[in-house]
């Protein structure tokens, strides 16, 4: 089968480019079966819709993946592959097809949704597809039977994710997507500078129970990739590649400290020299840990702060103490690696005061780099639950188009809509603008990205958003709270 893979055009402001892994990886099971596949990262490529259009005339199956945030594209999507090519059959998959698998059965021509996990399931699809048909007894896909809309059982999880081929890189242009990750948002640190670096994840699933976290796509069960299957593809794609950065994308990287101190010392014992950054969890640092980390080329960890109010994280479950976070941050400098916080603010009850709480908090830590967004409920998620049962959501969820920078549902106790984009604003200048304020106006790497945004606008659409992110930076200068 001639199996064409779409990764849509997302944040069309930002230069940063990152591997579509899910598709990949869903390339590498499907050439495993012996199928023929292309990927057509719109990320990466920028396709005009006509270009789309004909790449998708010779395809049997055309795969979309895409966020919630898509879904708007993603059905455009569905509908143009189904104008260019009406014999292909339409698979979409990923979280949005997790999310909203009914939606978009309901609301596109797509012919099947592929929910969770997606290798194995994408594999017996594809065959049933194949043999025309018998798609009853096929776990983890829903689809239209007559005016029906069938939802099969779900797939059971990958138990060895050792077994599963390495992410099908050699579909793409892996020049177009390397860059240097560790430079974003001018950060000069040693070590920093020449470095070529991708993302790769090395777990799949989450044990705790954030309220505002999506967890419909991995579970509570935590999976893990053995640090030798972690360390081949890190030196493939050190010596294939001339890799020497890597982003660990994975939601808990640190959770066994045990996997981590031996991929640690095989990354020595390998004698890579390489830089990597993955997430921490305040509560899983230890002091020994960070030092085997840093010696083995680590050289950033975010953490997810959340809140400077204990009771807010409590509320959200986020099961850290503002102690862990200060001693989990004073330890992962003092080992010399750079250190990202990322907070959230508007949660569920809320009040200026435990906003002013988080603000005095991020003074107090003094990170290297701040991330703020405004909580959004997203749907499948325990927060967007009690959200609905209070009365609270009010937008259509299929409408959103980015996250975070905006007020999309107010779950706070006495601040207005306005007060929260005052309070991001004040945010941003202090703990961004200040830092990096000459970073957006003469910082060369940064001209050249935003070059490139400009250059590979495609519609009015496109145009405005870009125009919308840039405006926002602007009006952040001046709106006071
Ligand atoms: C890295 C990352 C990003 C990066 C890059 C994304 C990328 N393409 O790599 C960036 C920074 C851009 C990003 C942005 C956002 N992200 Co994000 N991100 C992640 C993260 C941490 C890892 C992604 C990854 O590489 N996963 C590993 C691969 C293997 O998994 P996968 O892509 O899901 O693919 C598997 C299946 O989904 C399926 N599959 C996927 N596609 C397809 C297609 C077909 C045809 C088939 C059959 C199967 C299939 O098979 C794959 C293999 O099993 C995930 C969390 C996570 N652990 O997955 C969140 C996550 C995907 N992000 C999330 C969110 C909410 C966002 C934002 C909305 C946040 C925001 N505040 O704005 C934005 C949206 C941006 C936009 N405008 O569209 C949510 C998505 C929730 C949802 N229901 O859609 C997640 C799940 C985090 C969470 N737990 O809440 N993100
Ligand atoms: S926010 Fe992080 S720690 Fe919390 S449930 Fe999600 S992945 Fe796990």
């Amino acid at each position: 089968m001639r199996i064409h893979l779409i990764n849509p055009r997302n944040r069309v402001w930002s230069p940063n480019v990152w591997v579509p892994l899910g598709l990949l990886y869903v390339a590498a099971a499907l050439e495993q079966e012996g199928h023929y596949v292309e990927i057509i990262d719109l990320n990466a490529e920028r396709l005009k819709d006509i270009d789309i259009r004909r790449r998708v005339e010779s395809a049997d199956v055309v795969g979309i993946t895409g966020m919630v945030t898509e879904f708007a594209e993603v059905i455009r999507l569905v509908d143009m592959v189904k104008n260019a090519n009406d014999s292909a059959r339409v698979v979409v998959g990923g979280p949005l097809a997790t999310t909203f698998h009914r939606e978009l059965l309901e609301a596109s021509k797509a012919d099947f949704v592929v929910v969770g996990e997606g290798e194995r399931t994408a594999v017996n699809l594809i065959s049933a597809i194949g043999q025309s048909g018998g798609f009853s007894d096929i776990k983890g896909i829903a689809y239209r039977n007559s005016d029906k809309i069938i939802v099969a059982e779900a797939m059971e999880p990958i138990s060895d994710l050792d077994d599963i081929p390495f992410p099908a890189r050699h579909l793409i242009n892996m020049d177009r997507l390397t860059q240097n990750h560790f430079r974003n948002f001018g950060l000069k640190i040693k070590g920093f500078g020449d470095i070529r670096s991708t993302n790769l994840v090395s777990s799949r699933g989450c044990p705790y129970s954030c309220t505002f976290c999506f967890k419909d796509m991995w579970g509570t069960k935590w999976r893990a990739r053995s640090a030798k299957n972690i360390i081949e593809e890190m030196d493939l794609l050190y010596n294939e590649y001339g890799i020497n950065g890597f982003v660990f994308n994975d939601d808990t990287f640190v959770l066994d400290r045990r996997r981590v101190f031996e991929l640690c010392s095989l990354i020595k014992g390998k004698g890579l020299d390489v830089i990597w950054y993955c997430n921490g969890r305040a509560n899983l640092m230890q002091e020994d840990l960070l030092k085997a980390m840093y010696d083995a080329g680590c050289r950033g960890i975010a953490y997810g702060i959340e809140s400077g109010n204990q009771q807010i994280l409590d509320s959200m479950k986020k099961s850290i103490t503002l102690d862990q976070v200060r001693d989990a941050v004073r330890w992962t400098k003092e080992a010399g690696i750079h250190v990202s916080g990322y907070f959230m603010i508007g949660m569920l009850d809320e009040t200026k005061e435990t906003i002013r709480d988080t603000i005095a908090f991020a003074k107090e830590l003094k990170l290297d780099f701040y991330g703020f967004s405004i909580t959004t409920p997203l749907l499948g998620t325990e927060l967007y639950n009690i959200a609905e049962e209070r009365g609270l959501i009010q937008r259509e969820n299929t409408l959103f188009k980015e996250w975070s920078f905006e007020v999309n549902t107010n779950l706070t106790r006495d601040c207005t809509d306005d007060d929260l984009v005052s309070f991001k604003n004040e945010l941003f200048r202090e703990f961004h603008l200040k830092k990096f304020g000459r970073f957006y106006i003469v910082n060369p790497t940064l001209l050249r990205g935003m070059t490139k945004v400009l250059l590979s606008l495609r519609s009015k659409e496109e145009a405005a958003e870009v125009f919308r992110k840039i405006k926002g930076i602007i009006r952040s200068y001046w709106h006071k709270a």
